[in-house]
């Protein structure tokens, strides 16, 4: 299932973020069955503590078989505040039509997604750069008998052929891939392997290179011209500890050429959460509503208790914002003409406004300059 996510009431990003409300979520649905699927209603239950589904019910158009579609009103959800940057959240749909119902999981992720980084990229231009060898021979050197990017790459056996029962490897230093998600591994390979007998394998570590995980990354066998590659790594995802090594491994008898590699990029995918969610609105204090005072007038609000700080306030008078405070200050004073006024205030941070506090009334005393004359 295709997902799609709208955050108009939050920063308007297209991504779900903590503390964003009125989330609205696009499932699309794919008819792989023998007939047109009619009468399709869908109700959506979240999995996680803090994301709140607001509208869980939805319906879609008839889908024809081999075609798709999505629901025509969406679900709307909730973050709380307090969910963790970064959390999957994890959601399933129950979706009956004419003929069955059945049951579907699906996650999305709490953040703002951000262009994937390397974490190292080698085009073995450079020298070592702190890649080492060893094994037995212990004969993985950079050639230019071959390369991706001109003009030189990693080879397990640059004289030549491998030997028969090679058992060597190159490997890079240790990297700390904490707070990392979505690792991926990109390369260049180029190999000639005997086949069924001679491997060449994609191993990590995740205690610096003093134990190999016995599941490599990439098993390769046969042979094969330059070609991109591009494994996911995810196993590797948070680890403080992260080495790789392509390491050959033969038989006893029947020699190739062996592995080059080239333009290896180990990288992640970034992420970050940018909603900040407004101030609550602030409550009033003074002049009371529905008092008489004179002029000028002192008036007082306070914050609301909860919600986010507050950087500033909108004083507005008679329905207009007379006065702008980008700090929080909680009072001003103002000439004001006589007779009756409304009042309220509006919090504000970086995120905007908050809504408005209730609106009060008052009136002011008109002066009397009457020309009394005592006699
Ligand atoms: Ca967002
Ligand atoms: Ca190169
Ligand atoms: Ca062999």
């Amino acid at each position: 299932m295709d997902t799609a996510v709208f955050d108009p009431s939050g920063n308007n990003n297209g991504f779900p973020e903590p503390g964003e409300q009125g989330l609205q979520l696009f499932e699309a649905l794919y008819n792989q069955g023998a007939i047109t699927s009619t009468q399709i209603t869908a109700r959506v239950t979240s999995l996680t503590t803090g994301v709140t589904i607001d509208t869980a019910d939805t319906a879609y158009a008839d889908i024809a078989v081999g075609d798709s579609g999505s629901n025509t009103t969406p679900y709307l959800f909730s973050i709380e505040p307090s969910v963790a940057c970064g959390t999957d959240m994890n959601f399933t749909a129950v979706v009956t039509d004419s003929v069955n119902t059945y049951s579907t999981a699906f996650a999305l992720n709490a953040s703002a997604l951000l262009p994937r980084q390397d974490i190292f990229f080698n085009d073995m231009e450079g020298g070592a750069a702190g890649w080492t060898t060893g094994g037995n021979p212990n004969s993985w050197a950079i050639t230019t008998n071959a390369s991706h990017s001109p003009t030189h790459s990693w080879t397990d056996s640059p004289a030549g052929n491998y030997q028969d029962n090679t058992n060597n490897w190159v490997r890079t230093p240790a990297y700390d891939l904490s707070g990392m998600r979505r690792v991926e591994l990109d390369g260049w390979f180029k190999y000639a392997l005997e086949t069924g007998y001679d491997y060449a394998y994609l191993e990590y570590s995740l205690n610096g290179g003093n134990s190999w995980n016995p599941t490599p990354l990439a098993t390769l066998n046969g042979s094969q011209d330059w070609y991109a590659v591009n494994i996911d790594a995810s196993v590797l995802d948070n680890q403080s500890n992260v080495a790789l090594r392509f390491r050959l491994q033969s038989d006893g008898s029947v020699v190739f050429d062996g592995i080059y590699v080239d333009d290896v990029a180990l990288s992640y995918e970034p992420f970050e959460c940018t909603y900040a969610p407004l101030p609550d609105a602030p409550t009033l204090v003074s002049p009371a509503d529905g008092t008489w005072v004179s002029s000028p007038v002192t008036f007082e609000w306070q914050p609301a208790g909860t919600g986010a700080p507050v950087e500033g306030y909108i004083f507005f008078l008679d329905d207009s914002p007379v006065m702008t405070f980008t700090e929080p200050i909680t009072t001003t004073t103002l000439d004001v003409s006589p007779w009756s006024h409304t009042w309220f205030v509006k919090a504000t941070n970086t995120s905007g406004a908050s809504e408005p506090s209730p609106t009060w009334t008052f009136d002011v005393l008109a002066k009397l300059f009457l020309p009394f004359t005592m006699k």
